[in-house]
Protein backbone atom coordinates (compact mmCIF):
# COMPACT_ATOMS: atom_id res chain seq x y z
CA UNK A 1 0.00 0.00 0.00
CA UNK A 2 1.81 3.38 -1.22
CA UNK A 3 2.31 5.65 2.07
CA UNK A 4 -0.15 8.98 1.55
CA UNK A 5 2.23 11.57 -0.17
CA UNK A 6 0.01 14.69 -0.64
CA UNK A 7 0.38 18.02 -2.95
CA UNK A 8 -1.07 21.17 -2.18
CA UNK A 9 -1.27 23.21 -5.55
CA UNK A 10 -2.05 27.04 -4.24
CA UNK A 11 -0.64 26.83 -0.31
CA UNK A 12 -0.31 30.00 0.46
CA UNK A 13 -3.88 31.04 -0.35
CA UNK A 14 -6.57 31.60 1.62
CA UNK A 15 -7.79 28.09 1.71
CA UNK A 16 -4.58 26.73 1.32
CA UNK A 17 -2.92 27.73 4.14
CA UNK A 18 -5.24 26.19 6.51
CA UNK A 19 -5.71 22.90 4.51
CA UNK A 20 -1.93 22.27 4.55
CA UNK A 21 -2.29 22.42 8.22
CA UNK A 22 -5.00 20.40 8.54
CA UNK A 23 -3.92 17.72 6.03
CA UNK A 24 -0.42 18.06 7.74
CA UNK A 25 -2.03 17.04 11.41
CA UNK A 26 -3.43 14.37 9.93
CA UNK A 27 -0.71 12.94 7.58
CA UNK A 28 2.04 14.04 9.47
CA UNK A 29 4.08 17.50 7.96
CA UNK A 30 7.00 15.81 5.94
CA UNK A 31 4.10 13.65 3.85
CA UNK A 32 1.95 17.12 2.88
CA UNK A 33 3.76 18.98 0.11
CA UNK A 34 2.95 22.84 -0.04
CA UNK A 35 3.30 24.51 -2.92
CA UNK A 36 2.34 27.90 -4.83
CA UNK A 37 4.12 30.65 -7.28
CA UNK A 38 3.65 33.17 -4.50
CA UNK A 39 6.53 32.44 -1.28
CA UNK A 40 5.75 30.37 1.41
CA UNK A 41 2.96 31.82 3.53
CA UNK A 42 4.48 32.71 7.23
CA UNK A 43 2.41 30.46 9.12
CA UNK A 44 3.49 27.30 7.01
CA UNK A 45 7.58 28.17 7.71
CA UNK A 46 8.99 25.12 9.25
CA UNK A 47 5.85 22.86 9.04
CA UNK A 48 6.70 21.18 6.05
CA UNK A 49 8.48 20.91 2.63
CA UNK A 50 7.28 23.87 0.46
CA UNK A 51 8.43 24.00 -3.51
CA UNK A 52 7.94 26.97 -5.86
CA UNK A 53 5.14 25.56 -8.55
CA UNK A 54 3.37 26.79 -11.52
CA UNK A 55 0.37 24.75 -11.78
CA UNK A 56 0.73 26.36 -15.14
CA UNK A 57 4.00 24.88 -16.10
CA UNK A 58 2.90 20.94 -16.74
CA UNK A 59 6.42 19.32 -17.22
CA UNK A 60 7.44 20.98 -14.06
CA UNK A 61 4.32 19.56 -11.90
CA UNK A 62 4.36 16.60 -13.37
CA UNK A 63 8.26 15.94 -12.46
CA UNK A 64 7.65 17.36 -8.65
CA UNK A 65 4.23 14.31 -8.50
CA UNK A 66 7.01 11.70 -9.62
CA UNK A 67 9.72 12.83 -7.47
CA UNK A 68 7.86 13.66 -4.75
CA UNK A 69 5.73 9.87 -5.09
CA UNK A 70 2.51 12.02 -5.07
CA UNK A 71 -0.37 9.85 -4.28
CA UNK A 72 -3.13 12.75 -3.58
CA UNK A 73 -3.22 16.67 -4.85
CA UNK A 74 -5.36 19.23 -4.00
CA UNK A 75 -5.31 22.20 -6.75
CA UNK A 76 -7.00 25.10 -5.38
CA UNK A 77 -4.55 27.82 -7.16
CA UNK A 78 -7.17 29.69 -9.12
CA UNK A 79 -7.98 33.63 -10.04
CA UNK A 80 -11.46 34.10 -8.16
CA UNK A 81 -14.81 36.04 -9.46
CA UNK A 82 -13.86 39.88 -8.71
CA UNK A 83 -10.31 40.18 -10.06
CA UNK A 84 -11.57 37.61 -12.61
CA UNK A 85 -13.60 40.25 -14.46
CA UNK A 86 -10.54 42.39 -14.43
CA UNK A 87 -8.56 39.86 -16.40
CA UNK A 88 -10.92 37.37 -17.79
CA UNK A 89 -8.48 35.63 -20.03
CA UNK A 90 -6.33 35.12 -17.22
CA UNK A 91 -8.51 33.56 -14.83
CA UNK A 92 -9.82 31.46 -17.74
CA UNK A 93 -6.73 30.80 -18.86
CA UNK A 94 -5.40 29.43 -15.08
CA UNK A 95 -8.27 27.96 -14.03
CA UNK A 96 -8.98 25.44 -16.99
CA UNK A 97 -5.30 24.97 -17.81
CA UNK A 98 -4.37 24.36 -14.39
CA UNK A 99 -7.14 22.14 -14.14
CA UNK A 100 -6.42 19.79 -16.93
CA UNK A 101 -2.47 19.66 -16.47
CA UNK A 102 -3.41 17.88 -12.76
CA UNK A 103 -6.04 15.87 -14.38
CA UNK A 104 -4.26 14.71 -17.16
CA UNK A 105 -0.93 13.59 -14.95
CA UNK A 106 -3.17 11.84 -12.13
CA UNK A 107 -4.20 10.07 -14.84
CA UNK A 108 -0.80 9.03 -16.44
CA UNK A 109 0.61 8.74 -12.76
CA UNK A 110 -2.17 6.97 -11.84
CA UNK A 111 -2.82 9.47 -8.48
CA UNK A 112 -4.81 8.08 -6.07
CA UNK A 113 -7.02 11.07 -5.41
CA UNK A 114 -7.62 14.73 -6.65
CA UNK A 115 -9.33 17.66 -4.82
CA UNK A 116 -10.83 20.47 -7.11
CA UNK A 117 -12.92 23.46 -5.55
CA UNK A 118 -15.41 25.01 -7.36
CA UNK A 119 -18.03 27.44 -6.13
CA UNK A 120 -21.20 28.62 -5.76
CA UNK A 121 -20.29 31.27 -8.66
CA UNK A 122 -21.31 28.60 -10.74
CA UNK A 123 -24.55 29.55 -10.25
CA UNK A 124 -26.54 32.66 -12.73
CA UNK A 125 -29.60 34.89 -12.45
CA UNK A 126 -32.00 32.18 -13.99
CA UNK A 127 -30.70 29.64 -11.29
CA UNK A 128 -33.39 29.31 -8.02
CA UNK A 129 -32.09 32.06 -5.27
CA UNK A 130 -33.57 30.36 -2.33
CA UNK A 131 -32.47 26.84 -1.51
CA UNK A 132 -30.72 26.46 -4.78
CA UNK A 133 -30.67 23.06 -5.92
CA UNK A 134 -27.99 20.76 -6.53
CA UNK A 135 -28.68 20.25 -10.53
CA UNK A 136 -30.55 23.12 -11.52
CA UNK A 137 -30.27 25.81 -14.30
CA UNK A 138 -27.18 26.74 -14.22
CA UNK A 139 -25.72 29.55 -16.39
CA UNK A 140 -22.95 31.65 -15.06
CA UNK A 141 -22.37 35.49 -15.75
CA UNK A 142 -18.20 35.59 -14.90
CA UNK A 143 -15.66 34.12 -16.36
CA UNK A 144 -14.90 32.50 -12.70
CA UNK A 145 -18.25 31.15 -12.93
CA UNK A 146 -17.88 29.86 -16.35
CA UNK A 147 -14.65 28.39 -15.67
CA UNK A 148 -15.44 26.31 -12.45
CA UNK A 149 -18.57 25.18 -13.92
CA UNK A 150 -16.77 23.75 -17.01
CA UNK A 151 -14.30 22.59 -14.87
CA UNK A 152 -17.23 20.16 -13.35
CA UNK A 153 -17.33 18.68 -16.23
CA UNK A 154 -14.22 17.58 -16.89
CA UNK A 155 -13.65 16.49 -13.67
CA UNK A 156 -16.82 13.99 -14.07
CA UNK A 157 -15.30 13.27 -17.40
CA UNK A 158 -12.08 11.76 -15.66
CA UNK A 159 -13.66 10.27 -13.27
CA UNK A 160 -16.03 8.26 -16.14
CA UNK A 161 -13.22 7.95 -18.86
CA UNK A 162 -10.10 7.49 -17.25
CA UNK A 163 -11.52 6.81 -13.20
CA UNK A 164 -9.77 9.27 -11.49
CA UNK A 165 -11.19 9.73 -8.30
CA UNK A 166 -11.20 13.69 -8.18
CA UNK A 167 -14.08 14.90 -5.64
CA UNK A 168 -15.31 18.85 -5.87
CA UNK A 169 -17.30 21.05 -3.43
CA UNK A 170 -19.13 24.24 -4.68
CA UNK A 171 -17.62 26.38 -1.79
CA UNK A 172 -19.92 29.14 -0.87
CA UNK A 173 -18.05 32.82 0.38
CA UNK A 174 -15.10 31.75 3.11
CA UNK A 175 -14.71 33.67 5.85
CA UNK A 176 -11.53 33.36 7.68
CA UNK A 177 -8.75 35.51 9.69
CA UNK A 178 -5.64 33.49 9.25
CA UNK A 179 -4.89 33.89 5.48
CA UNK A 180 -5.41 37.09 3.07
CA UNK A 181 -8.87 36.99 1.17
CA UNK A 182 -8.15 35.94 -2.51
CA UNK A 183 -10.27 38.74 -4.51
CA UNK A 184 -13.63 37.34 -4.50
CA UNK A 185 -17.11 38.80 -4.59
CA UNK A 186 -17.60 37.84 -0.91
CA UNK A 187 -14.19 39.27 -0.01
CA UNK A 188 -16.49 42.18 1.95
CA UNK A 189 -17.37 39.41 4.97
CA UNK A 190 -13.55 39.50 5.82
CA UNK A 191 -12.71 42.75 5.43
CA UNK A 192 -15.50 43.63 7.73
CA UNK A 193 -14.17 42.49 10.57
CA UNK A 194 -10.60 43.56 10.07
CA UNK A 195 -12.19 47.04 9.72
CA UNK A 196 -14.40 46.51 12.56
CA UNK A 197 -11.20 45.86 14.93
CA UNK A 198 -9.12 48.46 13.22
CA UNK A 199 -10.80 51.34 12.94
CA UNK A 200 -14.90 50.64 14.07
CA UNK A 201 -16.24 51.40 10.44
CA UNK A 202 -16.43 49.84 7.01
CA UNK A 203 -17.24 51.28 3.78
CA UNK A 204 -19.44 48.02 2.14
CA UNK A 205 -19.30 47.80 -1.88
CA UNK A 206 -22.26 45.75 -1.53
CA UNK A 207 -25.93 46.60 -1.02
CA UNK A 208 -27.18 45.92 2.86
CA UNK A 209 -29.76 43.56 1.58
CA UNK A 210 -27.51 41.33 -0.49
CA UNK A 211 -27.89 38.35 1.27
CA UNK A 212 -25.41 35.72 -0.24
CA UNK A 213 -24.07 31.83 1.02
CA UNK A 214 -21.84 31.78 3.23
CA UNK A 215 -19.69 29.65 5.67
CA UNK A 216 -16.34 29.69 8.37
CA UNK A 217 -13.46 28.67 7.09
CA UNK A 218 -13.16 25.48 9.70
CA UNK A 219 -16.03 24.10 8.45
CA UNK A 220 -15.14 24.40 5.15
CA UNK A 221 -11.76 22.47 5.88
CA UNK A 222 -13.59 19.63 7.51
CA UNK A 223 -16.16 19.43 4.42
CA UNK A 224 -13.07 19.10 2.18
CA UNK A 225 -11.16 16.48 4.37
CA UNK A 226 -14.64 14.80 5.22
CA UNK A 227 -15.32 14.40 1.23
CA UNK A 228 -11.81 13.15 0.53
CA UNK A 229 -12.08 10.35 3.52
CA UNK A 230 -15.72 9.17 1.99
CA UNK A 231 -15.99 5.98 1.22
CA UNK A 232 -15.49 5.90 -3.26
CA UNK A 233 -18.70 4.14 -3.40
CA UNK A 234 -20.38 7.62 -1.48
CA UNK A 235 -19.85 9.75 -3.80
CA UNK A 236 -22.62 9.89 -5.88
CA UNK A 237 -21.56 13.43 -7.24
CA UNK A 238 -18.37 13.70 -9.59
CA UNK A 239 -19.49 17.25 -10.75
CA UNK A 240 -19.28 19.13 -7.50
CA UNK A 241 -21.22 18.95 -4.68
CA UNK A 242 -23.38 22.09 -3.28
CA UNK A 243 -22.47 22.48 0.22
CA UNK A 244 -24.06 25.64 2.77
CA UNK A 245 -23.64 26.52 6.44
CA UNK A 246 -25.03 30.11 6.66
CA UNK A 247 -26.64 32.84 4.27
CA UNK A 248 -26.31 36.34 5.70
CA UNK A 249 -26.61 39.94 4.74
CA UNK A 250 -23.85 43.27 4.88
CA UNK A 251 -26.65 44.46 7.37
CA UNK A 252 -26.63 41.34 9.49
CA UNK A 253 -23.35 41.04 9.31
CA UNK A 254 -23.17 44.43 10.96
CA UNK A 255 -25.69 43.53 13.63
CA UNK A 256 -23.87 40.50 14.47
CA UNK A 257 -20.05 42.72 15.14
CA UNK A 258 -22.22 45.79 16.82
CA UNK A 259 -23.55 43.48 19.31
CA UNK A 260 -19.70 43.03 20.35
CA UNK A 261 -17.88 46.44 18.84
CA UNK A 262 -21.11 49.06 19.81
CA UNK A 263 -19.44 51.76 18.48
CA UNK A 264 -19.02 49.72 14.92
CA UNK A 265 -20.46 51.87 11.83
CA UNK A 266 -21.01 50.73 8.20
CA UNK A 267 -21.59 52.72 5.29
CA UNK A 268 -23.07 51.17 2.01
CA UNK A 269 -21.23 52.00 -1.52
CA UNK A 270 -21.74 49.58 -4.02
CA UNK A 271 -19.51 48.70 -7.21
CA UNK A 272 -18.92 46.47 -9.87
CA UNK A 273 -18.92 43.44 -7.29
CA UNK A 274 -22.61 44.44 -6.49
CA UNK A 275 -23.94 42.76 -10.08
CA UNK A 276 -21.80 40.04 -9.12
CA UNK A 277 -23.42 39.51 -6.16
CA UNK A 278 -27.31 39.66 -7.05
CA UNK A 279 -26.18 37.06 -9.97
CA UNK A 280 -25.60 34.36 -7.48
CA UNK A 281 -28.26 32.11 -5.39
CA UNK A 282 -29.09 33.60 -1.62
CA UNK A 283 -29.00 29.91 -0.40
CA UNK A 284 -28.54 26.38 -0.96
CA UNK A 285 -29.19 23.07 -0.67
CA UNK A 286 -26.90 20.71 0.09
CA UNK A 287 -29.02 17.44 0.46
CA UNK A 288 -27.31 15.47 -1.07
CA UNK A 289 -23.80 16.20 0.35
CA UNK A 290 -25.45 15.70 3.73
CA UNK A 291 -27.13 12.43 2.58
CA UNK A 292 -24.00 10.90 0.73
CA UNK A 293 -21.50 11.66 3.33
CA UNK A 294 -23.47 13.13 5.98
CA UNK A 295 -22.13 17.04 5.60
CA UNK A 296 -23.46 19.07 8.64
CA UNK A 297 -22.05 22.81 9.39
CA UNK A 298 -21.29 23.93 13.11
CA UNK A 299 -20.41 27.81 13.08
CA UNK A 300 -23.58 29.86 12.93
CA UNK A 301 -23.14 33.79 11.98
CA UNK A 302 -23.34 34.19 16.33
CA UNK A 303 -20.46 31.93 16.73
CA UNK A 304 -18.32 33.15 13.74
CA UNK A 305 -18.36 36.49 14.65
CA UNK A 306 -17.46 35.76 17.97
CA UNK A 307 -14.06 33.83 16.86
CA UNK A 308 -13.12 36.38 14.32
CA UNK A 309 -13.45 39.11 16.82
CA UNK A 310 -11.66 37.16 19.15
CA UNK A 311 -8.51 35.95 17.15
CA UNK A 312 -8.53 39.48 14.66
CA UNK A 313 -8.21 41.29 18.18
CA UNK A 314 -5.44 38.77 19.46
CA UNK A 315 -3.81 39.21 16.43
C1 LIG B 1 -15.52 34.68 -4.70
N1 LIG B 1 -14.89 33.78 -2.55
O1 LIG B 1 -16.07 35.60 -4.11
C2 LIG B 1 -15.19 33.41 -3.93
C3 LIG B 1 -16.37 32.45 -3.91
C4 LIG B 1 -18.83 32.19 -3.79
C5 LIG B 1 -17.71 33.10 -4.10
O2 LIG B 1 -16.16 31.45 -4.85
O3 LIG B 1 -15.24 34.75 -5.88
Amino acid sequence: MLKDKILVIGASGQIGVELTMALRKIYGNANVVASDLREENELLKGTGPYVSLDVMNKEMLHVQVIRQNITQIYLLAAILSATGEKNPNLAWNLNMQGLLNVLDIAREEQVQKVYWPSSIAVFGPTSPKKNCPQQTIIEPITVYGISKYAGEFWCNYYNRRFNVDVRSLRYPGLISYKSEPGGGTTDYAIDIFNCAVESNSYKCYLKEDTYLPMMYMPDAIRATIELMEAPVEKISVRTSYNISAISFSPAEIAASIKQYVTSFKIKYKPDYRQTIAESWPQSIDDSVAENDWHWKPEYDLQKLTVDMLKNIKKN
